[in-house]
């Protein structure tokens, strides 16, 4: 059997984060995965999927989600065994920047002569510290890498005898996008200008790696994240980019605009959009997460997409939005007239209107945004998920302990609908890099405390998520912040338990949880003041210490500020799902037997057919 062409891995946020004892906090109290950050980018899936349809095969490899899953897992013994032409790393998210450069490590040793590729939205922003570590040998920029990562493939599997570990000999500079390294060590950094101006070519389809899964007999290193098999939710993605600009995210549309190359927010056809709800809800039965506002590319957009889902949909389904829509009722009537179940969430940061104008989401005030959750609720909405944030600019302490007030002032006014979830975390561990407070810090109110890619991954090993941070904010201190948050959560907490938005035992879980993680945090000031020196023993004391208390963190880091399943949507598994998996099921095994007596892999790729990648 042929090598595999590349090996695509997701390393986990802190690379031995199975001994090492940290507590994380509620940084990923949010979002499905653990503090060990396992999901790994949709980007996996788009280029997995566009290769495998020009014939390049690609195996997805969640290695963080295979350590968190199997304690004894032995990561040197199964990266050695993996037989690939290339390895690609995502550094997307900057809280990996310690993982994906350890795994990094630990594949050149194992792999001296198989090329290293970085690619996603930090290691866009990082590449030419990147490119310096002797274990990356290109580093592919920007938020469209599909077509230039099949270019570089191409080269690899052509030029493949003319490898010097792991550099190709060849000229690469007709690469888009690519920062790379010659075979002398020099370092070229080609124009960053494959930035096509629609996301139509590619394809968020959930049937490649279930296909991957069957090719591979392997469910464990293509699931992504804890969990997922219980509550499978899918997103399904409108844009690139954004409109907006909020000061302190990564996403915005400067930060596109500087870091990415990207002038304008680049849509993906509501037809086709549609299409990919209609293939993810064939497979899975999970709810299906529209992300990326998609009002923002218009009326007739919306119009075009709402009312072409009418009949469509099986499974609930959920849109982001960036602020109350500003049709108002209206929009929500016409969501319920097409849909049977969907749902909104809105990040609105603060209740406070000042803050949320500093932020960067001064579009709309605190009174419009009750009208508009009010109005989706009137209309039918199956929820109403609204969330809010600590450490943004102008957030001062007393603000975010008024939280519990407001929140409370807000149930009443929607009479306690259990409909509408309220959620608090902090912006944490980091502050985006490539964000417009990152690039302008001072002058957006922030004194950072990491600038490189080096001092990141120094900050990621600190014994707790305060210590993690990488910013300082000019109007709370760190250990505010920390303080300020756990107390509104316990306040909203109290208020969703007491009025029955959660059952009582679940609040008085999450209760007890969040006052644990309080005392814990306590606990690790005074272990740290205790073993404060700074020789060698002084360090062994700490650690030894510390090591006391990691079963604790661990507990403490997980579902703190809210139990994980409070984020999740009712949903059901129908006939049509199994049957439609079974046939998938027998197709891929018939096609992969068949293949193999070729001596060949079967391809993975989407049945559709796309548009060629057309660049702006
Ligand atoms: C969708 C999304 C999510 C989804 C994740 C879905 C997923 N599995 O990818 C959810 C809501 C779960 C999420 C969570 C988080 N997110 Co988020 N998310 C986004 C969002 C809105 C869109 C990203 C997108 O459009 N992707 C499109 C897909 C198709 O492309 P892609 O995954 O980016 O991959 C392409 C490139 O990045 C690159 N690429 C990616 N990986 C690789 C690997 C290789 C080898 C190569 C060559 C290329 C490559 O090529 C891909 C294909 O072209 C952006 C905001 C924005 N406006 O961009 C924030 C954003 C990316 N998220 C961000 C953050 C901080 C997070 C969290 C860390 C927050 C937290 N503390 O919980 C978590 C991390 C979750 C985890 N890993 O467990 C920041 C990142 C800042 C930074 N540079 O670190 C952003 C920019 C803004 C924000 N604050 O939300 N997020
Ligand atoms: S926070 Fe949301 S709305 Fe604001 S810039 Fe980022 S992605 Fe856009």
């Amino acid at each position: 059997m042929p090598t595999m062409d590349l090996t695509l891995i997701h390393a986990p946020a802190v690379y031995d984060f199975r001994e090492r004892s940290i507590m994380y906090g509620p940084v990923s109290d949010m979002v499905p995965s653990t503090p060990v950050f396992e999901m790994y980018p949709l980007g996996f899936t788009t280029i997995g999927e566009y290769l495998e349809r020009h014939n390049i095969h690609v195996r997805l490899y969640n290695l963080a989600g295979l350590m968190l899953y199997k304690k004894h897992f032995d990561v040197e013994r199964n990266l050695a065994a993996i037989d690939t032409r290339a390895f690609g790393i995502d550094l997307h998210w900057m809280p990996h920047c310690h993982g994906a450069i350890e795994v990094a490590r630990i594949l050149k040793r194992l792999h001296p002569r198989t090329p290293i590729i970085f690619g996603g939205l930090s290691a866009s922003i990082f590449h030419e510290e990147l490119i310096a570590y002797d274990c990356v040998d290109y580093v592919l920029r920007g938020d469209s890498t599909e077509e230039p990562f099949r270019r570089l493939m191409e080269r690899i599997k052509v030029e493949e005898a003319s490898w010097k570990v792991g550099v190709l000999g060849g000229d690469l500079s007709d690469i888009p996008n690519l920062t790379w390294k010659d075979k002398t060590g020099r370092i070229h950094v080609n124009p960053l200008d494959w930035v096509p101006s629609t996301m139509n070519a590619i394809s968020l389809d959930y049937a490649y790696p279930m296909k991957g899964v069957i090719r591979h007999r392997d469910m464990t290193s293509f699931l992504p994240f804890k969990g997922w098999l219980k509550y499978p939710v899918c997103a399904s993605l409108t844009s690139r980019g954004c409109n907006r600009n909020c000061l302190t995210c990564g996403g915005s549309n400067m930060a596109y605009r500087d870091h990415f190359g990207r002038a304008q927010t680049a849509w993906r056809d509501p037809g086709l959009l549609i299409r990919d709800i209609e293939t993810i809800q064939k497979h899975i039965w999970g709810p299906i997460f529209v992300l990326n506002d998609f009002l923002q590319a218009g009326e007739e957009y919306a119009r075009y997409f709402i009312m072409g889902l009418k009949g469509k949909l099986l499974n609930p389904i959920g849109f982001e939005f960036f602020g109350p829509p500003k049709q108002g009722k209206e929009l929500y009537q016409l969501l319920n007239d097409n849909l049977p179940q969907w749902s909104v969430e809105m990040s609105a940061e603060s209740h406070d209107d000042g803050v949320r104008t500093a932020f960067g989401k001064g579009h709309y005030t605190t009174a419009e945004l009750e009208q508009t959750i009010i109005d989706a609720l009137d209309a039918g909405a199956q929820r109403f998920d609204l969330y809010f944030m600590t450490g943004i600019p102008a957030q001062t302490c007393a603000s975010v302990l008024e939280t519990g007030a407001y929140v409370q002032h807000l149930y009443e006014r929607v009479n306690f609908d259990k409909r509408l979830t309220v959620f608090t975390s902090p912006m944490a561990p980091f502050l985006d890099v490539g964000s417009i407070a990152f690039d302008n810090s001072e002058k957006a109110g922030y004194k950072l405390l990491a600038r490189t890619l080096e001092e990141h991954r120094t900050r990621m090993v600190q014994p707790s998520w305060k210590h993690i941070m990488n910013y300082e904010s000019a109007w709370m201190t760190t250990d505010d912040m920390v303080a300020s948050t756990y107390q509104a959560a316990l306040d909203i907490n109290r208020i969703k338990g007491e009025h029955g938005v959660i059952a009582p035992n679940i609040a008085a879980a999450t209760h007890t949880r969040i006052t644990e993680a309080r005392e814990q945090m306590n606990r690790l000031d005074s272990v740290l003041l205790e073993h404060r020196g700074t020789s060698p023993a002084d360090s062994a004391a700490r650690t030894a210490a510390l090591a006391t208390l990691k079963q604790e963190f661990e507990r403490l880091s997980e579902s703190t500020v809210a139990e994980k399943t409070e984020l999740n949507w009712p949903h059901t598994m129908r006939p049509i799902h199994l049957t439609s998996n079974a046939k998938i099921w027998a197709q891929e095994l018939s096609r992969n037997a068949s293949a193999a007596l070729k001596g060949e892999w079967a391809s993975i790729g989407s049945d559709f057919n796309y548009p060629d990648q057309e660049n702006s």
